[in-house]
């Protein structure tokens, strides 16, 4: 059976689910856990490939990033295409953008993590009973603190914010200019720029459920503030173009 490994509440494993529910492509979801699961997914990356996920197996092949699997369902599903020729260069770009933003989220969310009891509890396995999770909350620092050393991780996160984050959502405000689309119809541009806000404000649970602590680590009300009309670009999207 097809079978993506994945971190449910990351915007890399997002893009990924977004594609291939978009072209009805039937997959098994797998949570993978950091640390606990780094030699399994080491093992199970395609050699030259950075062990990372999502990772994508189909038909003995491994797709390993959110691009190359997002490509993948385009070629096997049905449906509008995400990735028309004309629009691979702007894609491309909003990817790069989406991909430097992403790093910056990552890191202020391991950052939060750190500091908050309740979504250090959420982050645990879910198979764990909540007595259990709760009492080992502080567990779960040691896997962000392994996801922080082993991703690139900027060092002064105001500054990143600041440089990369703000400057980017800027330009998509401008980029859309009102509009619903960025090329003009749906594709894979607004879904990499759209996983951008979630850090800013998580989407709705009915999309991605997260626990009360988790999504309070996820949310910067300065960002929110500074972008709601991107907040609500982007909740159209999902509910336009998003299946729960
Ligand atoms: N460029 C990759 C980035 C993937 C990535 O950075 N994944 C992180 C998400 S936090 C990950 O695998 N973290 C868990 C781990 O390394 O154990 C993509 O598009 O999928």
């Amino acid at each position: 059976m097809r079978t993506l490994y994945g971190l449910s509440y990351s915007g890399w494993t997002e893009k990924a689910r977004w594609a291939l529910d978009h072209h009805r492509v039937a997959y098994r979801y797998r949570e993978h856990l950091p640390l606990i699961g780094e030699p399994v997914l080491r093992w199970r990356t395609p050699r030259g490939a950075r062990p990372s996920v999502p990772l994508l197996f189909d038909e003995g092949e491994a797709f390993s990033g959110s691009f190359a699997i997002a490509r993948r369902a385009e070629e096997l599903g049905q449906g509008e295409p995400l990735f028309s020729a004309q629009d691979l260069p702007s894609i491309e770009r909003w990817e790069a953008d989406s991909e430097q933003v992403l790093c910056v989220a990552r890191a202020k969310v391991v950052a939060g993590l750190l500091h908050n009891r309740q979504a250090q509890a959420e982050s645990l396995p879910a198979f764990l009973p909540e007595g259990l999770r709760s009492l080992l909350a502080p567990s779960a620092k040691l896997g962000a603190r392994f996801v922080a050393r082993k991703h690139t991780t900027p060092a002064d996160l105001d500054a990143a914010t600041r440089d990369t984050v703000i400057p980017t959502l800027e330009r998509l405000r401008e980029s859309l200019g009102g509009q619903p689309y960025l090329l003009g119809h749906f594709s894979y541009a607004d879904v990499t720029a759209a996983v951008m806000l979630q850090f800013v404000r998580p989407v709705d649970d009915r999309y991605l459920p997260l626990g009360p602590g988790t999504r309070e680590v996820w949310t910067d009300t300065a960002l929110a503030a500074r972008f709601p009309d991107l907040l609500a670009w982007r909740d159209g999207l999902y509910a336009k173009h998003r299946r729960p």
